[in-house]
């Protein structure tokens, strides 16, 4: 009788004990899936990309939800505010062409408010990063994704607005005290521009904050008559990021 009083209480003791050691490798497995969660997304955080990653929520609101980016999306993507804003003047347009889609910064405000975008990217990864992006902002019904370059995909692309964000050559962009179009990759803005008008004649640049505006602007005379042009200064947080310039009819609604 005292015996098998004995051998409960060692097997209650038994109970508690395994359950606070469940509750214990509970806690454990939830900081170690924290901590992975956690590194995952400072993998893509370089020490040249950290300063954006501060801007995180500007770059996109939704950030939190599982946005990803890679560094060059990191230091290239158009902050949110600025492509809802270069979007809206195209609202109810039919079919955007961005040229230089990223990991989809410009491609998803265009969709939320165009009714088709056409997202050309040369980098298969980012593409698969961009229309990620886009799910968790519910358009990806709404964009079709093209690997491949640009300049080569040009002639047989049709649209009613072309979306020109190339690269600047990098974030030591800003080294330049006039940055010339001929600095532009991966080929130099006239180039770029011509292969654009081939499309249609509402182009958007989004271009640095330092480049030569004059010659930006006289991109237009490549066309006859010349193409009405807007400039536009881009901030956020009354910061200077970017400037957009429109070519063509900048209200236009298909
Ligand atoms: P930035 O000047 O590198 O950063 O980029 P920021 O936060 O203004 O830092 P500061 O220290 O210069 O004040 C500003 C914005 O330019 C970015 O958020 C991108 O939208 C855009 N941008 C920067 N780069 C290097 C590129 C690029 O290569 N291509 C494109 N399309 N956009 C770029
Ligand atoms: N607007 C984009 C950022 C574009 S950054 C966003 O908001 O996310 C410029 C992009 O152009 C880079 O992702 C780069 O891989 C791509 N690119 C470079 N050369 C290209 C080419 N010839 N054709 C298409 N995409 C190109």
């Amino acid at each position: 009788m005292v015996a098998a009083k004995a051998s409960s209480i060692v097997l209650q003791r038994t109970r508690k004990q395994r359950k606070l050691l469940k509750r214990k490798a509970n806690v454990r497995e939830k900081r170690k899936s924290a901590k992975a969660k956690k590194l995952e997304e400072k993998s893509n955080v370089t020490p040249l990309v950290t300063k954006y990653w501060f801007q995180r929520y500007d770059l996109f609101s939704k950030y939190d939800v599982g946005i990803k980016l890679d560094e060059e999306g990191w230091f290239s993507v158009t902050p949110e505010e600025i492509a809802a804003s270069q979007a809206h003047r195209f609202a109810g347009a039919g079919v955007v062409i961005d040229a230089f889609a990223g990991v989809g910064g410009n491609a998803i405000q265009f969709a939320k408010v165009c009714h088709h975008v056409v997202a050309v990217e040369i980098d298969p990864k980012k593409v698969a990063l961009a229309s990620h992006n886009a799910k968790i902002y519910g358009v990806q019904d709404q964009i079709d994704f093209v690997v491949g370059d640009f300049f080569q995909l040009a002639p047989f692309l049709k649209g009613d607005v072309v979306f020109l964000s190339p690269p600047w050559g990098g974030p030591s962009y800003k080294a330049k005290e006039n940055f010339t179009l001929d600095l532009l990759k991966p080929k130099d803005g006239h180039s770029l521009f011509q292969a654009a008008q081939e499309i249609t004649p509402n182009i958007v640049m989004y271009l640095p904050r330092n480049v030569d505006v004059l010659q930006a602007s006289e991109l237009s005379w490549l066309s006859s008559p010349p193409l009405d042009i807007e400039v536009e200064e881009n901030l956020v947080r009354g910061r200077l990021k970017g400037i957009t310039v429109y070519f063509g009819d900048s209200k236009l609604c298909v």
